[in-house]
This record gives structure tokens, C-alpha cells and sequence, in this order.
């Protein structure tokens, strides 16, 4: 027992790829030795760097045909909570943004029916051609799923159609968590984990960029994320090897939040273990060059510790969001970019404002 850890552990220092069974055995380790291990490889990749965006989320419509259970945002066409926004308003919100100096619009919907993909393709056209210089980031590779079964169209036809009408990058939502039996319990009805990871194989492989989520702390077991993290850690290693420029950007692990939807009695998750799977999620992924402290789920201020647990990226000022604002996290209004600076420069990181693709646009000093 003592003597697998030690040949983990030097394993670790010696810069070796930790297998399955390695990656089960971390839970072993406790939260600050996971957080040396973890914060010596951000360093090494990034050193006091933390990376933000200035963005605006976006949700056209919250009317699903899917029925997660962890979901809060979704509604079905007879609930009176349900919307969908019109082009006319997604183009009002986003020139709004645009002209007040966001720099990348992200816009994710629910799986509704009755949006044809040519509606949705043609607000993606028209942002680009009003703003040809802003990042669209859109479309899941869980809409992506819906909208091929619903119209009968290829996912190779729909990420052409996104790229030939201005998407730059995909997010990295719908991934939830890939362990079969517990995507069976909790979104039974959504794109499976293999075809999510498809998904993001042909979106790589037309040399663009995505990034990937992992849904944690509900009723999966800590080996389920181990699972998770190296199955994206093996596309990315088929994705590299094409180097024609597609890979995902950032992991992002997002904390479950348990307000107003179908998942009941679930544990809060406690800090401590919030902050290890950042670490473990920091150690496994040697090939994702990003690892997002996501303040929206885990809260501004264990996003800011998150700093020194191997994360290097905040996400963005977001502005507006409905997915897990709905489900009880504190992000319906964003979140003021001067404060985020202050915050990263007071726990003393360096402050890095990036364009989407992790470019970096302003470094702020530290104070
Ligand atoms: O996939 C839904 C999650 C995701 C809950 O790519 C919930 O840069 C917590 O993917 N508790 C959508 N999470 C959001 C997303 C995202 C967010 C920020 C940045 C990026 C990026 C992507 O929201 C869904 C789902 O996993 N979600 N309900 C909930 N109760």
C-alpha cells in the first residue's frame, strides 16, 4: 500500500502519466499534497499567470426536449416560465454587449423542437457579419446530438453549417459525466458520451477548438471522474497528434448545484473536495494546457484558492447566465471585470486578460 503510493509519487515527480488505477489512487492523497503536485504544474505551465475573458453568455431559449434531472433551466412548452427570444432580441443582446467591449458572445440553448437549425444559424451569421472580429462560441456538442436526430442531418453537416456561418469555437457543455450507468440516471434522453467525445473529434479534426466540462459532485463516485478526465485526455491525445490546430483549450469542472430540479437528497459537496478534483483534474490532464476555476459553480471566493490548486483560468465576467444561475449559482448578473483583477491581484496572481483562444490581450500588474 505505502509502497504504491511511493512509486506514485515518484512517478509524479519524474513527470510520468499517471494510468486509471493511479488516477483512482490520488483520492488517497490529502488536499495539500495534492495541491503542491498540482500548483508546481500550473507554474511550470503558466507560472502566477490567471487567465479571464471579457464575455457575455447568452441563452436563446430555455424550451427543452430533454429532461435532465440536475437541470433547473429547462421547461416544457406548458410551463409559463418557458421562452425563446427572438432574432430581433439575440441581436439586440449581442450588439449591446459587442458595443460595450465584450469580446466573445457564448451562446448555448436548450434542445428545442421547434427552432430550425436555419433560425439558429442565421443569428450566428448575422453577429459575424455585423462584428466580424468578436469569438462566437456555440452550440454543445449535446445540441449539436439534438439537432441531428431531430432534422435528420449528419454531425459533420451541422459543424460544417456552424463554421460556414461564423462559429469559431464550441463550449464544452453536455459532457455532464461519461460513466454510462450514471448518464443512464441523470440525462437518460441526452447525446451519449461517445458521441460527445465524436463530436469534438470531427470538430478538432476541422482544426478548431473546443473546450470540455465534467458535471461532479452529484451521484457519481469519485472513480467516475477519474474515468471522465482520462477519456478526454485520450482524445486530446488523438486530437494533438493531427496538429492541424483543433484540441480542447480548458477542462472545466462544474460543481453541481442542487437547487429547484429533480436530483433530490444529494450531499453538499465540501470544499476540500472541490479544490482536490481541480488538483486531480490539474495532475491527469498533462495534455489540456487549461484548467478553469469555474467562480459561476464553485463561488468567487473558492475560485480565488482554486488559484493555488493547480487552476489558471476564471472563465469571464459572463454578464448574464440562466443555466445554473437557475439551479442556485450566484451568476444571473456576472461579474464586474475591475473586481475580477482586484481579486486575482490581491490573492497575488497575476491578472491576464485573454481572447478566447488564449491570446493574451492585457497583463495587469500585480499590486
Ligand atoms: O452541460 C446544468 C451544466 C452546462 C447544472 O465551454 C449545471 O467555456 C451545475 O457547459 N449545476 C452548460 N451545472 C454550461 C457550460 C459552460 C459553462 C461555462 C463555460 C463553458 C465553456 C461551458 O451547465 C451543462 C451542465 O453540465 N449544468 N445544470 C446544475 N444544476
Amino acid at each position: 500500500m505505502v509502497r504504491k503510493m511511493q512509486e506514485l509519487l515518484l512517478k509524479l515527480q519524474n513527470n510520468e502519466r499517471l494510468n486509471y488505477d493511479e488516477g483512482v489512487k490520488l483520492w488517497d492523497l490529502d488536499l495539500f499534497s495534492l495541491g503542491q503536485i498540482a500548483n508546481k504544474i500550473r507554474i511550470k505551465k503558466h507560472g502566477k499567470k490567471v487567465f479571464f475573458n471579457v464575455n457575455r453568455h447568452i441563452n436563446p431559449s430555455n424550451l427543452c426536449a430533454d429532461t435532465c434531472k440536475f437541470c433547473a433551466f429547462s421547461a416544457h412548452r406548458k410551463n409559463e416560465n418557458a421562452y425563446t427570444m427572438s432574432f430581433d432580441e439575440i441581436m439586440s443582446i449581442a450588439r449591446d454587449a459587442i458595443n460595450r467591449g465584450i469580446k466573445e458572445l457564448h451562446i448555448v440553448s436548450a434542445h428545442n423542437p421547434f427552432i430550425k437549425p436555419n433560425e439558429t444559424f442565421k443569428i450566428f451569421k448575422q453577429i459575424k457579419k455585423e462584428f466580424p472580429h468578436i469569438h462566437l462560441k456555440a452550440m454543445t456538442a449535446a445540441e449539436v446530438d439534438f439537432m441531428a436526430r431531430k432534422f435528420k442531418l449528419s454531425y459533420e453537416n451541422i459543424l460544417d453549417e456552424m463554421i460556414e456561418n461564423g462559429v469559431d469555437s464550441m463550449p464544452g457543455g453536455g459532457a455532464e459525466i461519461f460513466d454510462e450507468s450514471t448518464r443512464d440516471e441523470i440525462c437518460a434522453s441526452k447525446v451519449s458520451s461517445e458521441n460527445w467525445l465524436k463530436i469534438h473529434s470531427l470538430w478538432h479534426a476541422r482544426g478548431r477548438q473546443s473546450n470540455a466540462t465534467m458535471l461532479f459532485g452529484h451521484i457519481e463516485s469519485k472513480a467516475m471522474r477519474i474515468d471522465h478526465i482520462l477519456r478526454l485526455r485520450a482524445l486530446q491525445d488523438e486530437s494533438l497528434a493531427r496538429a492541424n490546430g483543433g484540441y480542447f483549450n480548458a477542462f472545466i469542472p462544474l460543481v453541481y448545484q442542487r437547487d429547484n430540479n429533480y436530483l433530490k437528497n444529494i450531499a453538499f459537496l465540501g470544499s476540500a473536495e472541490i479544490l482536490s478534483t481541480i488538483a486531480i483534474s490539474r495532475i491527469l490532464l498533462d495534455n489540456i494546457a487549461h484548467i478553469k476555476a469555474y467562480w459561476a459553480t464553485s463561488t468567487m471566493n473558492l475560485a480565488m484558492v482554486a488559484q493555488d490548486f493547480g487552476a489558471d483560468d476564471m472563465d469571464g465576467t459572463i454578464e448574464n447566465e440562466s443555466i445554473q444561475s437557475a439551479a442556485g449559482a450566484n451568476s444571473k448578473h456576472g461579474q464586474a471585470k475591475n473586481d475580477f483583477i482586484e481579486m486575482i491581484q490581491t490573492s497575488s496572481f497575476l491578472p491576464v486578460e485573454r481572447d478566447s483562444l488564449y491570446n493574451e490581450l492585457k497583463v495587469y500588474n500585480l499590486c
